[in-house]
């Protein structure tokens, strides 16, 4: 398997689960501005939308969309409870956290990195979000991880999105259920090993 990632972008939530899993993989650094690869290549002939994740199979197959990918990494392992199985209402819930994670937030919070993007816009969009960061410190005030106890996907997806928060001068210290949380994923020995991995690929020009 091998995952084309960004550093610092969305890529970093497959790129936890696979460390999670404990399975061998292959690395692919991506300049998401110029689009060249580590290997030499341009990545838009790995994935036409030019943007990562993509994680590509041994037969060659390329998946993206970052919800997908990790639903895919952790049904490899289904010991692992990062996602429950296939077929049950738990594995619906655990898309519906995807889901909100994907359009709510991620989605939410993309057009800010943008300085073209206006005043009044971000404005509109922060307070937006700032409603969707009430749902999900509700939902962390009784329970240590989305789904409950359990460290799933979702997690990996939202605390990657998390961290692009301090760029953001967004305070996650307003929500203090979700500063805990924050720190309770990243002291997960995955993280460390996943950023460490990252470092070791040359930046590419
Ligand atoms: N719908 C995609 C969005 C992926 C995405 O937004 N990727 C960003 C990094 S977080 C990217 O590579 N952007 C570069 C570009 O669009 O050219 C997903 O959920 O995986």
């Amino acid at each position: 398997m091998k995952l084309y990632f960004a550093s610092g972008t969305c890529s970093f939530s497959p790129h936890i689960i696979l460390q999670e899993l404990g399975m061998p993989y292959d690395l692919v650094r991506v300049n998401n501005k110029t689009k060249e690869t580590s290997e030499g290549n341009d990545f838009r002939t790995v994935n036409p939308k030019g943007y990562v994740a993509a994680l590509q199979l041994e037969t060659g197959t390329v998946l993206t969309e970052g919800p997908a990918i990790v639903q895919y990494l952790a049904d490899l392992k289904p010991e692992t409870g990062l996602a429950p199985a296939n077929g049950t209402f738990a594995r619906s819930q655990l898309q519906e956290w995807l889901s909100f994670v994907n359009s709510e937030i991620h989605a939410g919070v993309g057009p800010l990195f943008n300085p073209a993007f206006p005043e009044e816009a971000r404005t509109i969009f922060k307070d937006k979000l700032a409603k969707r960061l009430d749902l999900i410190a509700d939902r962390l005030a009784d329970n240590a991880y989305l789904m409950g106890n359990t460290f799933t996907v979702a997690d990996a997806y939202l605390f990657t999105v998390f961290g692009w928060f301090p760029h953001l001068a967004i305070d996650l210290g307003a929500w203090p259920a979700i500063a805990e949380y924050v720190k309770r994923i990243e002291a997960r020995p995955s993280v460390a090993a996943a950023r460490a991995r990252e470092a070791d690929i040359a930046l590419v020009a």
